[in-house]
């Protein structure tokens, strides 16, 4: 039977393609087709970067050990592979790439040689389509937003990532993005949904992320990296029954497993400092409820069991004491509990009432006010409460469909310090907020991501840019900000 429906699913998927034309309404090429024009040729375009980073691939190197990876041969001219090596070198990018920027109402492109800016015009429609049998895109998905779109004003200051800053897709499942330094090294971390794996990513000199290692983790859901004295370690979330959360160790030149968590379906771990002591707050999805755990000098061991099934757990500091929320599917109500710190464990301070089942909850705080960000499941909004000295109250409420988490950045250059606040909207685009010292004093809207089934995103800083990961179901697309 399983064997028949192997054979049958492929099949249908065939047919539905192979019909799918047919059922198209064709349209002339001047008004309907232009905006799907402009995406295909954005799409074109942001393959013809992509690609130009990267040169013709070569044949791929067999995946060697874990290990460090060999060095890579020199490059020849555009795509010459060096030798055969572990994760053998994907072939030279081309002339140095920089892109150029280009004005609205322009898009990158390249004419054979170099990445330029040209114009939207007549003769774009026709080199690029025939505007015949292609499904024009519903208008209501905001995936293919106008080349022309105009700043919006009042942020003209704040960092925006365009599809045409798009420098990289990683084709993956992802579960749960992070992105964390070691030393000068950039890394980014990816837990896979589908796959028993956990992948590792580092950014080179030519601005990309290129696969470093990967490590066996069954149902990698969320994860962090933390340092203890001066050693790196990593802690994933094992959302299995039968596996345990593992804890990786930076050696100096790759990731080795250092202990394992005693944990049953685990969704998130975050690590945190009290004094001098290291904590590791696992938050679990399944019986009783969730467990922190203590460095002892050599490894985690189990300090105190909460009473909090939960599907995130976050930690943060406020007039000198620390807290830790944790938000999940309570029986008794749609709450995130607030446990404060009272010097030996941790004591239920707070039921925080979110209206919905809360999924996400991320802190933060900016010039001197806290807040937490609560992301909502079924709701269409999601929240943020602020501190008001004795509790938190709700400040602010943002449109989401199906959130599942928020993610934010300091961004401490071009003058000032900026603020983001993104909330990763799986069912809708996410939206990215900055705070608005000067106005209004909220987190004011700066842009929406095109981006469908949103699994998560991260912020992170190289140089004075920000970037942008954003996780869909499939892909991960890394933005420059601009
Ligand atoms: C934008 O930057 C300029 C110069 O750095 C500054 O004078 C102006 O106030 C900024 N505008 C906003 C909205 O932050
Ligand atoms: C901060 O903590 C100090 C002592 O722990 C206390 O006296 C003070 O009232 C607290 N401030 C606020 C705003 O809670
Ligand atoms: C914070 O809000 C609560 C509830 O409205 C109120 O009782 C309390 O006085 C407020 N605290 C401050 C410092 O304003
Ligand atoms: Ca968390």
């Amino acid at each position: 039977m399983a064997h028949v429906l192997t054979l049958f699913f492929p099949i249908v998927f065939v047919l539905t393609i192979s019909f799918a034309p047919s059922v198209v309404t064709r349209r002339q090429c001047p008004k309907a087709c232009r905006t799907f024009i402009s995406s295909e040729v954005e799409e074109k375009v942001s393959r013809a970067v992509r690609n130009s980073g990267k040169g013709t691939r070569g044949p791929r190197g067999k995946q060697g050990l874990q290990g460090p990876i060999g060095p890579q041969g020199l490059s020849g001219p555009l795509g010459e592979t060096g030798p055969i090596g572990p994760q053998g070198p994907r072939g030279e990018s081309g002339p140095a790439l920089s892109l150029p920027k280009c004005e609205p109402g322009e898009y990158l492109t390249s004419d054979g040689k170099q990445l330029i800016c040209a114009k939207f015009g007549e003769e774009v429609c026709k080199a690029v389509a025939k505007c015949e049998g292609y499904q024009v895109p519903t208008p209501s998905l905001s995936s293919t937003p106008a080349p022309t779109r105009p700043p919006v004003k009042e942020y003209v200051n704040m960092t925006q990532f365009m599809k045409k800053y798009m420098i990289q897709t990683l084709y993956m499942d992802a579960w749960d993005l992070g992105t964390f330094s070691i030393g000068e090294q950039l890394f980014l971390g990816v837990s896979q949904l589908g796959g028993k794996s956990f992948v590792i990513y580092k950014w080179d000199e030519e601005h990309r992320f290129r696969s470093f290692q990967v490590l066996k983790v069954p149902f990698a859901r969320k994860w962090q990296k933390f340092v203890v004295g001066e050693d790196v370690y990593f802690a994933v979330a094992s959302n299995s029954r039968s596996h345990d959360s593992p804890v990786f160790k930076w050696n100096g030149d790759m990731f080795v497993p250092f202990q394992t968590l005693p944990t049953v379906k685990a969704f998130d771990i975050e690590p945190f400092k009290i004094g001098e002591d290291t904590y590791l707050a696992v938050a679990i999805y399944y019986g009783r409820g969730s467990h922190i755990f203590k460095w002892d000098g050599e490894r985690f061991v189990k300090f105190q069991d909460i009473a909090a099934v939960g599907a995130d757990v976050e930690h943060f500091r406020m007039n000198g004491s620390t807290y830790l929320a944790i938000t999940g599917p309570f029986s008794r109500g749609a709450y995130a509990l607030i446990y404060k710190w009272s010097g030996t464990r941790f004591e239920v301070f707070h039921r925080l009432p979110t209206g919905e089942r809360a999924y996400g909850v991320k802190a933060l705080s900016v010039d001197g006010i806290h807040f937490l960000a609560v992301a909502r499941w079924k709701a269409e909004s999601s929240l943020i409460f602020r501190w008001n000295g004795t509790q938190f109250k709700l400040f602010q409420e943002v449109p989401s469909r199906r959130a599942r988490d928020w993610i934010t950045i300091t961004s401490p250059f071009m003058s000032s310090e900026k603020t983001y606040l993104a909330i990763v909207s799986s069912d809708r685009s996410p939206s990215i907020f900055a705070w608005d010292r000067y106005y209004s004093k909220k987190f004011a809207k700066v842009q929406d991501i095109p981006s469908e089934r949103t699994r998560d995103m991260v912020f992170f800083n190289m140089g004075e840019t920000v970037y942008l990961a954003v996780a869909s179901h499939r892909s991960t697309d890394i933005y420059q900000g601009s």
